[in-house]
């Protein structure tokens, strides 16, 4: 069975979970990272030198790089619309791929680690305040598209909505109120629509929507 390392709570370990609900394939989840360790071990190493989660072996198949893995899922297990087959659809879901990766989660990521994971006396509160108005207008480029396309990608809910779509949970859980930052949540009438889809779905709301911690 495969096998897949990485605590339930981290958001590229989540990429891999909702995937393999999607696609039905079953896996055996070893907890690791932040307090759970392994990740520092050198049997870990040797399967990820980069000692990040997650980490599947399939079959003796190493791969790390959550959207790789993603990828690599859906190739071996394809389920449309999901793993879209139009090469246009499914090159435009690899773009909202990568956007996550390269664009969205790079301001997204430091403030969550400081408002989430560090406590409130310890914030850095001159490098919160640079990255979440960053994190706000990444947003308007989802919204633009979502006042065109249902979802990222089109009509259908598509892997490209995955990695944006656990981001939108930590942006919209994350406690900007008590950093004096909640004005640049500001509302957007097609990522708050987006988002309400994604509330409506089961695998977002067991996988996804479990509090951000
Ligand atoms: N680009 C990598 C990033 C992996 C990453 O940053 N993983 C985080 C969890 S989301 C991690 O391993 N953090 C250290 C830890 O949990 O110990 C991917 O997408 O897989």
């Amino acid at each position: 069975m495969l096998k897949l390392w990485g605590r339930k709570n981290s958001s590229n370990v989540k990429k891999v979970m909702w995937a393999c609900a999607e696609l039905g394939v079953p896996y055996e989840r070893i907890d690791a990272g932040l307090h759970f360790g392994i990740t520092t071990t050198d049997e870990f190493r040797e399967k990820n030198p980069n000692g990040m989660i997650p980490v599947i072996d399939d079959d003796g198949f190493i791969l790390w790089e959550s959207n790789a893995i993603v990828r690599y899922l859906c190739a071996k297990y394809p389920k449309a619309p999901f793993w879209p087959t139009d090469p246009k659809i499914r090159a435009s879901a690899d773009r909202w791929m990568d956007w996550q990766l390269t664009t969205l989660g790079p301001p997204i990521g430091p403030a969550f680690m400081q408002l989430v994971r560090a406590p409130q006396e310890e914030w850095d509160m001159k490098m919160i305040s640079a990255n979440v108005p960053k994190a706000a207008q990444n947003w308007k480029i989802a919204d633009r598209q979502l006042g065109k396309t249902k979802w990222l990608t089109g009509d259908d809910f598509t892997v490209g909505d995955v990695p944006a779509a656990i981001l939108a949970y930590t942006w919209f859980e994350m406690p900007l109120a008590k950093a004096g930052l909640e004005q640049h949540r500001v509302p957007m009438a097609n990522v708050d629509r987006w988002y309400a889809q994604l509330n409506a779905m089961p695998n977002f709301k067991e996988i996804v929507a479990i509090g951000l911690t």
